[in-house]
C-alpha cells in the first residue's frame, strides 16, 4: 500500500498520471443488492454520471437519495507503466465508499472530504481494459462526522429542520465530488514530505522531513532556488535544513512561493522526484493578537461553502476562481472552510493568492448531550479525519489554523424532555474531553498553527478555554433581537468585552449575517431587506472597529447557498449571502468594499 503521505498527485520525469474526471456509469443501489449480485463487474441498467459532481441535482430520483450508489468506469493503462507501482486516488467521496478493481475490493473509506489512496499494481491488468467500481453513500448516521439526526428525528437545528434531515444548515450533497486518478510512481518513492519554516532576521529556514515507500536507504537532495542540501535516508525517512538569505515571507500583501524539490538520486541516476511550492512564513498567537511573520494580522472576509448550481459539492473550478476574483475585488484576506476541507487546488490558489485560510474538517452538528457510545464514535471519526486533513494540507502557508468544529453544543436529543442541571453539565464535560483529546491530537500532528473551536451563541464558554483563538458565530439582530439592531450591537459590544476579559486570546467573529432576498427593499430597514443586510454588517463592524483586540471579522456567509426544505429555509436556500448563489453582488457586497478597500 502507499504509506501515509496524501502528497498532491503529480506528473514528471519519474512520475505519471491519468485522471478519471469525465463520464462514468451510475446506479442506485437502494436495496444493497449490487455486491452480491456482482454489479463491481457490470451494473444492471446503468444512466451516465459526471466525475466528478453530486448527484442530488442531476436527477429528480436521486434528489433527496443519500442511499448506496454505484459508480463504474473502464480504463486502459500505457504499456510504460508497467514495473511500476499504481496508486488509485479518490479526491473525495462523500460520506462512504468502497473500491473494486476487476473484481476484487482494494479499500474502503469514511469522511466525506478528504482524499484517500491505495496501492493497486497487484490488482491491475495490461492486455485489456481494467474496471474500477466504486460505491459511495451519505446516509446521515448518528455516529458519523458530520452526524446523522438521531433517529426518528427530522433535523434537529430549530430552523434548519427539515427534510431531508440534517444536523446542519446545509444540503447533504453526495457522490464522487473530486477527481479520481490513477498515478504511476517508482517502486521505490517519496512518499511524504514535511515542511516546516522559521525565520531569522531576513533568513527563511526551511526544515523538511522526507518520507519514502519501500525502505529506501540511499541518498537524496533537497533544492530550493539555487540553494541545496543533502539527503541520507535511514529506514526510509531523512530530514535537512535550508537556509534561504534574504528571503520573501509569504503574506497577503506578498504571497510568494518557492518551488521545493526532493530528489531520490545517487548522484548519478534519479530514482524518483517532487516538487512543491512552499511559503516562508510564520503565524503564532501572542497575547490577544495573531502574527504572522511577527506582525499582527486582521481577518476579513467569510465563511463559505462550496455550492453550486447542478454540480453541488463537486470541484468546480470556474466557481472557485471567480471566487478568488470576488475575495479580491471586495478586499477580503481570509475566509474559512466552513464545514469541510475545500479541494485540494483550492488551497493552492489560496497559497498563490495570498489569502489566509481557517481549516475546519467536517465535525458540525455535534451534540454532546448524544450517548457516550455516540461521542466516542465521532471522536474516532474526528480523529481520523483530522490525520487525513493534516496530511494533506499541512505544507500550505495560506492555512494559518486548525478548526476542530463548528458550533458543537449540547441539547435534549428530544425536545419535549430538557435536560436535567446534572445531565447538562455532563454533556458539557464530555464535551471538554472530546475537545482536550482532539486538541492534543492537532497539536501532536503539526504543532507549528493555531488550533480554534467555533463556538454557538449561547453555547459552553469553557469549550474554548483549550484552544488558541476564540471563534464565535453570533447572529443579535436576526435569531435574537430581530429587527432590533442597535440593542443587537450592544449585547454583541458587551459579550466580546466579557470574552476578551475573560480569556485575554485573539477573538474572531467566524459568522454574522441576516437572509436577505435579492432585490427586496425597505425604508427604514427591516429584516431579509438588502439595507437590513447592510446596517447589521455595519453595526457588527463598527463594534469590532472600537476593539483593537478584535482579530477578525468573517460575514456569514460569501454567497448563497443550498439547504434542505424547510420552513426556515424559502426555497431550499440559505440567503445570507453577500453575493447570491450565481456570484452577483447585493448591497452589502458593495458595502464591504467599501470598508475593506477603502474604495
Ligand atoms: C450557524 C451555522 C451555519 C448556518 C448559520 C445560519 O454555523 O452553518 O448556516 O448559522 O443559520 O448556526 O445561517
Amino acid at each position: 500500500s502507499p504509506g501515509q503521505g496524501l502528497l498532491y498527485p503529480q506528473r514528471n520525469e519519474t512520475r505519471d498520471l491519468i485522471d478519471l474526471s469525465g463520464l462514468w456509469q451510475f446506479q442506485m443501489d437502494p436495496q444493497g443488492e449490487g455486491e452480491a449480485q456482482r454489479w463491481f463487474r457490470k451494473l444492471p441498467a446503468p444512466r451516465m454520471i459526471p466525475v466528478p459532481c453530486s448527484w442530488n441535482d442531476l436527477f429528480d430520483d436521486a434528489h433527496t437519495y443519500l442511499g448506496l450508489a454505484w459508480y463504474r468506469t473502464e480504463v486502459w493503462l500505457p504499456s510504460g507503466w508497467r514495473g511500476r507501482r499504481v496508486i488509485l486516488r479518490v479526491g473525495s467521496a462523500t460520506y462512504a465508499a468502497k473500491v473494486w478493481v476487476n473484481g476484487t475490493v482494494v479499500t474502503e473509506h469514511h469522511g466525506g472530504n478528504l482524499p484517500f489512496a491505495v496501492e493497486i499494481t497487484e490488482q491491475l491488468a495490461w492486455d485489456r481494459t481494467n474496471v474500477v467500481a466504486i460505491t459511495v453513500e451519505n446516509e446521515p448516521r448518528p455516529e458519523r462526522v458530520p452526524p446523522g439526526p438521531p433517529p426518528g428525528g427530522g433535523g434537529v437545528l430549530g430552523v434548519a429542520a427539515g427534510f431531508p434531515g440534517t444536523t446542519y444548515d446545509f444540503f447533504p450533497y453526495a457522490g464522487l465530488h473530486r477527481q479520481v486518478w490513477l498515478c504511476a510512481v517508482p517502486t521505490v518513492h517519496i512518499d511524504d514530505i514535511t515542511v516546516v519554516t522559521t525565520i531569522e532576521g531576513g533568513d527563511g529556514i526551511v526544515s523538511l522531513k522526507v518520507a519514502t515507500v519501500g525502505g529506501y536507504a540511499g541518498t537524496g537532495k533537497a533544492r530550493l532556488d539555487d540553494i541545496e542540501a543533502d539527503l541520507g535516508f535511514r529506514a526510509g525517512t531523512a530530514e535537512a535544513i535550508l537556509r534561504v538569505p534574504g528571503a520573501r515571507f509569504w503574506s497577503p500583501r506578498d504571497p510568494h512561493l518557492y518551488t521545493l524539490t526532493v530528489t531520490l538520486t545517487d548522484g548519478v541516476q534519479i530514482s524518483d522526484t517532487y516538487s512543491l511550492d512552499i511559503g516562508i512564513r510564520t503565524i503564532a498567537v501572542r497575547g490577544d493578537q495573531i502574527l504572522l511573520n511577527g506582525q499582527p494580522i486582521k481577518l476579513t472576509g467569510f465563511g463559505k461553502h462550496e455550492d453550486f448550481a447542478l454540480t453541488g459539492r463537486g470541484l468546480n473550478l470556474p466557481m472557485w476562481i471567480r471566487d478568488y476574483e470576488l475575495l479580491r475585488w471586495i478586499g477580503a484576506n481570509s475566509y474559512r472552510t466552513s464545514h469541510y476541507p475545500y479541494p485540494e487546488e483550492v488551497m493552492q490558489l489560496a497559497d498563490q493568492r495570498g489569502v489566509l485560510v481557517i481549516n475546519e474538517i467536517p465535525a458540525v452538528g455535534l451534540n454532546f448531550a448524544d450517548t457516550e457510545d455516540l461521542t466516542r464514535l465521532r471522536l474516532a471519526e474526528t480523529r481520523s479525519q483530522f490525520r487525513e486533513l493534516i496530511a494533506r494540507d499541512k505544507n500550505h502557508p495560506s492555512t494559518i489554523m486548525w478548526c476542530v468544529a463548528n458550533e458543537p453544543l449540547v441539547r435534549p436529543p428530544d425536545k419535549d424532555a430538557p435536560l436535567s442541571q446534572p445531565q447538562e453539565q455532563k454533556a458539557i464535560e464530555a464535551g471538554t474531553r472530546f475537545f482536550q483529546h482532539v486538541y492534543d491530537e492537532v497539536n501532536r500532528l503539526d504543532g507549528t498553527r493555531p488550533v480554534t473551536l467555533v463556538g454557538v451563541g449561547g453555547g459552553p464558554r469553557e469549550w474554548h478555554e483549550r484552544f488558541d483563538v476564540i471563534c464565535i458565530n453570533r447572529y443579535y439582530g436576526w435569531y435574537a433581537l430581530g429587527g432590533r439592531l442597535d440593542q443587537a450591537a450592544q449585547v454583541l459590544a458587551r459579550e466580546l468585552d466579557e470574552l476578551h476579559q475573560a480569556f485575554g486570546k485573539p477573538i474572531i467573529v467566524t459568522e454574522f449575517g441576516t437572509d436577505t432576498l435579492p432585490g427586496t427593499h425597505s425604508l427604514p430597514p427591516e429584516m431579509w431587506t438588502e439595507e437590513y443586510q447592510v446596517e447589521f454588517l455595519r453595526r457588527y463592524l463598527d463594534v469590532a472597529a472600537q476593539r483593537p483586540f478584535m482579530a477578525g471579522m468573517q460575514v456569514w456567509a460569501f454567497a448563497d447557498f443550498r439547504t434542505v426544505q424547510g420552513v426556515g429555509r424559502a426555497g431550499g436556500m440559505n440567503f445570507k449571502g453577500v453575493f447570491t448563489r450565481d456570484r452577483r453582488p447585493k448591497m452589502a457586497a458593495h458595502f464591504l468594499r467599501k470598508q475593506w478597500t477603502g474604495m
